[in-house]
């Protein structure tokens, strides 16, 4: 299988401003932002979509969970407030079949979104 583009992130094969990696997951600024502040964060392991993640992801999606809120409140995006969204699937809005949560902040967030 060809390596997805989010995995060339994660080796460094393509470049991104990143703001958090560890062995797990790599968290970085989203090409095309929706938010002044828009960061994705994704797994290592290309999982294609959270529906497909299985009971041996727990452990990680737990593990990113945790490094999102850390990285939320490391760069002060919680004083306002931030959204996750996984987009799951074609209707969805999926575009890179590689599990990654975005993290959107900094400013006023419509519910319901589009
Ligand atoms: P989604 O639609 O949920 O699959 O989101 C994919 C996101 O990935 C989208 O917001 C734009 C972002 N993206 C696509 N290509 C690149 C890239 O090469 N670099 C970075 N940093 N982000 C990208």
């Amino acid at each position: 299988m060809a390596a997805t583009l989010f995995e060339k992130i994660c080796s460094g094969e393509i470049p991104a401003d990143i703001v958090y990696q560890d062995d797990l997951c790599v968290c970085f600024r989203d090409i095309s932002p929706q938010a002044p502040e828009h960061l994705l964060l994704v797994p290592r392991k290309p999982i294609p979509r959270l529906s497909e993640a299985g009971k041996e992801d727990a452990a990680l999606l737990g593990h990113m969970m945790l490094a999102v809120g850390r990285i939320a409140r490391t760069l002060h995006l919680d004083e306002g407030g931030f959204r996750l969204v996984i987009n799951n699937g074609h209707d969805a809005g999926e575009a890179v079949p590689h599990l990654h949560m975005h993290l959107l902040a900094g400013r006023k967030l419509e519910w319901p979104p589009g």
